[in-house]
């Protein structure tokens, strides 16, 4: 079928902008709401490339900037509308945030925040230490990590530094404002992604055990069936520490200071205090604690095979706040371990240069972030201004081998492939903030377009956001509350070549990687939502604006 894919939410009006046809035409024309032609242009012809299987010809209308809502057309095709202006991206903006209080746990959400989307409190109880004879523990709060119910002490950790790390670089993301319950501190009132994180904050406060080390989950036994959450009254565990969870609660809390100090100084001390608990743990057990599910457990894993850049993050964290040389030495002695375990043929998470990884297992990303935020000149800052910057350079690269301009590889396409995207997107981001480049810009612009519609199943995997925006996420409240429109802002896993659903492997077996997608609720390879595929959106697009 002859389709046209644009970014179905729209452009700034200084960006560039492209259009994506899957057919040979050679001319294209751009039409405002009144079907008033407003440029006519020459496509050119890409070919076809191995992510989206599509002979594609690209159409470009950048030189276009006058603020308005228009189509693409060519030949007796149209594109979906767009609009160009300043603000094409606010309720974006302000929805991917709002996904986090949609998600909150252990507390009702509020009509006058939720809307319809109010619940009743839920997972309340105690939980149950696991395989030990203890007192239950309260670990009530935080955010569901995604359409499960479960909450993993690494995915929060990770999606509170996307956010964080994003307030740090770009200023811009305190003034989002996306109606929560107001949250007082020492100097007023917290700003709304601060007010946020701190719900997620306050519960990895008591997943920490008294000895310092982290639990790396809170679960039931198994996956709930499809209910609102204040149905799912199953026992609640908390299995083992990992030295995993305990690193990443480290780099969080310590992260968190640097923030949380200029508005209340208590609860930043408490945070520091907290994050030194967790590193003294480190110190005193340099063996891996691994994390591996209890036998017949179906709920989230999380694992990872090693624990270096976990140890590294925190080292670098805690170093950016006390400038202790203790944590310096502790990050440079890491460096072997990361370096031989990336040239290893273990599986990993990331493809690209492991001192840029900000996923939510290979975290050395956040590591080398902190070491550039501290700002000093020594040999480990140097490394991962280096690594920033050859990464952004080879993802450039790659955008250049498929018409989308997509930094995407036909390996990239795993379970939640839209985050390996808006991985190397905030790479870009953050090189572009090191060394300026419109070829940086461009690359990100690219990423946004794809992921907003201008991708060969003219989806936006963002909900809300686009006339074709995925509507049926792998999420247990939106599935069951019989409201038609799931929220706002979320962020699908996207195309999978894994499928590892029954439903998703009913597309045929030779899709194209870009075409491995099922806007189904069932497809929770291809189409769940979770925080830390909300979270680097969010630095991402405060990178942008
Ligand atoms: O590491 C390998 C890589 O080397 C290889 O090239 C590639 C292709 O085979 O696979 C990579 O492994 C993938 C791994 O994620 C690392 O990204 C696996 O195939 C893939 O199955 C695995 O998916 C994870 C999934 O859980 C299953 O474990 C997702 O990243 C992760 O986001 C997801 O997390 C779930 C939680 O468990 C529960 N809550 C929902 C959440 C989202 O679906
Ligand atoms: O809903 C679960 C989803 O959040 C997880 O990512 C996924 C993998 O752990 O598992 C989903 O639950 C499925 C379970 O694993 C198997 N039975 C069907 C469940 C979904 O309906
Ligand atoms: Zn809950």
């Amino acid at each position: 079928m002859k389709k046209i894919f644009v970014n179905q939410v729209g452009f700034l009006p200084k960006a560039e902008k492209k259009a994506v046809l899957n057919f040979n035409a050679d001319e294209f024309t751009v039409k405002d709401s009144d079907g008033k032609e407003v440029l006519k242009g020459q496509t050119s012809h890409f070919g076809t490339d191995e992510i989206s299987g599509e002979d594609t010809f690209v159409a470009d209308f950048s030189q276009l900037s006058q603020s308005g809502k228009y189509k693409v057309v060519a030949n007796d095709a149209t594109s979906t509308s767009f609009e160009i202006s300043e603000n094409v991206y606010d309720k974006l903006m302000h929805d991917i945030c709002k996904c986090f209080y949609y998600l909150r746990c252990g507390d009702a959400l509020d009509k006058k925040y939720a809307g319809d989307y109010y619940h009743e409190p839920c997972h309340m109880t105690k939980a149950t230490v696991y395989g030990e004879d203890v007192e239950p523990v309260d670990v009530c709060g935080g955010w569901h990590d995604a359409g499960d119910y479960g909450r993993y002490s690494t995915a929060g950790a990770v999606a509170v530094a996307h956010l964080l790390y994003g307030t740090r670089l770009f200023r811009n993301l305190l003034d989002v404002d996306f109606e929560i319950p107001e949250e007082k501190c020492d100097k007023g009132v917290l700003p709304n992604i601060l007010a946020e994180v701190k719900v997620e904050l306050d519960f990895l406060m008591k997943m920490q055990r008294e000895d310092g080390s982290v639990w790396h989950k809170v679960t039931t036994f198994s996956h709930a069936p499809f209910i609102m959450p204040e149905d799912d009254k199953e026992e609640l565990f908390l299995f083992p520490t990992s030295s995993l969870a305990t690193a990443d609660i480290a780099a969080t809390f310590a992260l968190a200071y640097t923030i949380y100090k200029d508005y209340d100084t208590a609860y930043a001390n408490l945070l520091l205090e907290r994050a030194n608990k967790a590193y003294e743990w480190l110190d005193l057990n340099p063996e891996a604690k691994l994390f591996k599910n209890a036998e017949g457990s179906n709920t989230g894993e999380y694992p990872e095979p090693e624990d270096f850049s976990n140890r590294f993050w925190a080292a670098c964290s805690m170093y950016e706040v006390t400038g202790d040389k203790k944590y310096y030495e502790d990050a440079c002695a890491l460096i072997p371990a990361i370096k031989a375990h990336d040239k290893s043929d273990t599986p990993k998470e990331y493809h690209g240069n492991i001192f840029t990884c900000f996923g939510w297992g290979d975290v050395a990303g956040f590591g080398s972030l902190s070491l550039i935020l501290k700002g000093e000149k020594n040999e480990l800052t140097e490394l991962a201004r280096a690594s920033f910057l050859d990464e952004a350079n080879r993802l450039c690269k790659h955008a250049m081998t498929n018409g989308f301009g997509l930094c995407m590889l036909k390996e990239d396409f795993i379970w939640g492939s839209n985050m390996e995207l808006l991985k190397y997107m905030m790479v870009l981001t953050v090189a572009n903030k090191l060394e300026p480049k419109a070829e940086f810009v461009n690359t990100i612009t690219a990423g946004l377009d794809y992921l907003l519609g201008c991708n060969s199943m003219d989806t936006s995997y963002v909900t809300g956001s686009g006339e074709k925006a995925f509507k049926n996420p792998h999420l247990r409240p939106t599935a069951v509350d019989n409201i038609e429109q799931p929220w706002p802002g979320l962020v699908s896993g996207g195309p999978n070549i894994g499928l590892q659903d029954e439903k998703a492997q009913t597309l045929p077996k030779d899709s194209a990687p870009m075409k491995c997608y099922i806007d189904h609720v069932d497809c929770y390879s291809l189409n769940e939502i979770t925080i830390y595929w909300n979270s680097p959106l969010v630095f991402v697009m405060a990178g942008l604006l």
